[in-house]
């Protein structure tokens, strides 16, 4: 036989062999075995997914305790101080990236408190970023999400705040100040504290 006999004799044989496979009546036994099994990897993927996603909401919350307990918890939300001296920008990017956003008090209450903390873990005498700005619009101070700021705290005994007009687009809660809030310039260095939201 040469070559091209023996292609044809493979040929046949694997034709032979396919319409055998295929009139295999276990061919059904196996078809419903392998839907069983199908079943099975669909059922244990799903139970991989819900624990994966249950992991991940433990994870989260572990990480909001730490924050918890690092910082300090007021109703609804932590605070957590970084004393690191930076830019609006840089501090805001950075409270981001640990899941959270620049501290901006809404009620005064939460402003005391923030005022409290900021005394307490940084220092008597600073100025931390607050997460509201008027970089889009001079006068118009937005939160972090962009919506328009409600509670505001601006010193206006002594020096009228805001009062920087476009060289000041970011504001800052001064513990000198007892609290009260200053525009200032976005470039400025100053501490920061990250909020966290518990759900
Ligand atoms: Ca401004």
């Amino acid at each position: 036989m040469d070559s091209r006999d023996v292609f044809i004799m493979l040929c046949v044989v694997l034709l032979a062999a396919h319409s055998t496979l295929q009139q295999d009546s276990p061919k059904k036994k196996n078809g419903r075995k392998d839907a069983a099994l199908n079943a099975v990897i669909e059922e244990m993927k799903k139970q991989i997914n819900d624990i994966v996603q249950e992991l991940t909401l433990l994870k989260e919350q572990q990480a909001l305790q730490t924050v918890c307990l690092r910082g300090t918890k007021i109703i609804g939300k932590c605070f957590l101080a970084d004393a690191v001296k930076k830019t609006y920008h840089a501090a805001s990017e950075d409270c981001i990236a640990k899941g959270g956003s620049l501290s901006t008090p809404v009620t005064g209450d939460q402003n005391d408190a923030l005022h409290d903390y900021v005394r307490q873990s940084i220092g008597p005498d600073e100025h931390i970023w607050l997460g509201a700005n008027d970089i889009v619009t001079d006068g118009l101070w937005v939160d972090q999400s962009g919506s328009s700021v409600r509670f505001k705290n601006w010193e206006t005994e002594i020096t009228l705040q805001p009062d920087g007009g476009r060289g000041q687009n970011c504001a800052v809660l001064s513990t000198t100040a007892n609290g009260k809030w200053f525009d200032e310039s976005c470039r400025a260095e100053k501490a920061s504290v990250c909020e966290f939201n518990i759900v």
